[in-house]
C-alpha cells in the first residue's frame, strides 16, 4: 500500500472514518503478538510457581488463550494489565513506524508526523462488560486544546474484527462536531468516560467489521463506539493515532516521537530504545 488515493482522502475528510482491507502485510503484526504472547507466558510461569494457576495452556490459540486463562483466576486484573495500554515494547514501535501506515497518514496530514502519546493495545475477552467501550470522541480524552489538531487515528485488529466480537461502529460525519461533553461512569462495566445517547449528532450508524491487516480510520472528533464481544474468543486490537508535530496533541505531559519528517529528517526516532529515552526524559509516569 503507498499511502490513500485522493477518493479516499475525500471520502475520510467528508465522512471523518474509513474503512481500509489489506492496509499492510501479516508479518507487520508478528513481533507484537509474539511479544504479547511471551508477556503473558512470563506472567503465567510465575502465577503457576504461586500456585494462582492450574494450567499455562501453551496450546491454546491466541485468540482464545488469555480468556481461558483469566477464567482460572480469582483475579484475571494483573495478568490482562500486562497486555493492554501502552506497552512501548519494540513490536508496538515496528507497527507504529511501518511505512504503510505513514504513507496513510502522510496522505492526509502530509510530511511531518508525530506517533501521538496516546494509544492502546486491547484484548477485549468474550461476554465482559469493562472492554465494552461507549459513544466517545478521542477527543474527549484529550485536552481540549488539541481540537484543532487533525488526527488520524488507526484502530487495527490482531484478529478479524466483527459485530459478533465487537467491533467498532462510528457515526458518519460526526466529526464535525464540536467537542461534546463526555461524562464519567459510561459503558456497560461504569469505566469510561463517553457521550449520553441524547447528545449524539445525526448521521448513519456503520458497524466497522474489519479483517486483520485491514483499518477503521477515523478522526479524533469522529463519534464511535465499540459493541460487545458476543462470541467465543478474544477480539484483540490495537489503536494508535497520529497527528502534525507542530499541533498541540492534548496530551502535553507525555511527548509523543518524530515519526517521519521531511524538515528535520534528524529528530526522527529511529529505535524503540529512543522512544523510551524520550518518555523517560519527560517524566511522563510509567503507563501514560
Ligand atoms: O477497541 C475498542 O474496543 C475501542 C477503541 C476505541 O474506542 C478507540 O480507539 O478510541
Amino acid at each position: 500500500m503507498t499511502g490513500l488515493s485522493s477518493e479516499q482522502v475525500t471520502r475520510f475528510r467528508e465522512d471523518g472514518y474509513l474503512l481500509l482491507e489489506d492496509a499492510f502485510d501479516a508479518d507487520v503484526l508478528d513481533g507484537l503478538q509474539t511479544e504479547l504472547t511471551e508477556r503473558i507466558d512470563r506472567w503465567c510461569e510465575q502465577a503457576l510457581g504461586e500456585g494462582l494457576l492450574s494450567d499455562l495452556l501453551p496450546d491454546a490459540p491466541f485468540d482464545k488463550r488469555l480468556a481461558l486463562l483469566s477464567e482460572q483466576l480469582e483475579n484475571p486484573g494483573p495478568l490482562l494489565a500486562v497486555v493492554g495500554g501502552k506497552l512501548r515494547t519494540a513490536g508496538m514501535f515496528q507497527i507504529l513506524t511501518h511505512p504503510d501506515l505513514l504513507d496513510i497518514v502522510e496522505s492526509v496530514i502530509g510530511p511531518e508526523i508525530l506517533a501521538h502519546p496516546q494509544f492502546n493495545s486491547r484484548a477485549k475477552l468474550p461476554h465482559q462488560d469493562a472492554s465494552v467501550v461507549p459513544w466517545h470522541q478521542d477527543l474527549g480524552y484529550l485536552e481540549a486544546d488539541a481540537e484543532e489538531t487533525f488526527m488520524v487515528n488507526f484502530w487495527i485488529p490482531l484478529v478479524d474484527a466483527t459485530e459478533e466480537n465487537g467491533c467498532m461502529e462510528v457515526i458518519s460525519g460526526s466529526h464535525r462536531a464540536p467537542l461534546i461533553a463526555h461524562a464519567p461512569g459510561m459503558g456497560p462495566g461504569g469505566n469510561f468516560k463517553g457521550v449520553d445517547d441524547d447528545q449524539l449528532p445525526p448521521g448513519d450508524r456503520v458497524m466497522c467489521a474489519v479483517r486483520r491487516c485491514g483499518v477503521v480510520l477515523i478522526q479524533h472528533k469522529t463519534i464511535h463506539r465499540s459493541v460487545p464481544n458476543v462470541s467465543d474468543h478474544i477480539r484483540w486490537s490495537l489503536d494508535l493515532r497520529y497527528s502534525d508535530p507542530r499541533q498541540p496533541t492534548g496530551r502535553d505531559n507525555v511527548p509523543g516521537f518524530i515519526a517521519r519528517s521531511a524538515e528535520h529528517p534528524d529528530e526522527i526516532c529511529h529505535s524503540v530504545g529512543q522512544w523510551q529515552s524520550i518518555v523517560a526524559a519527560a517524566g511522563a509516569p510509567s503507563g501514560t
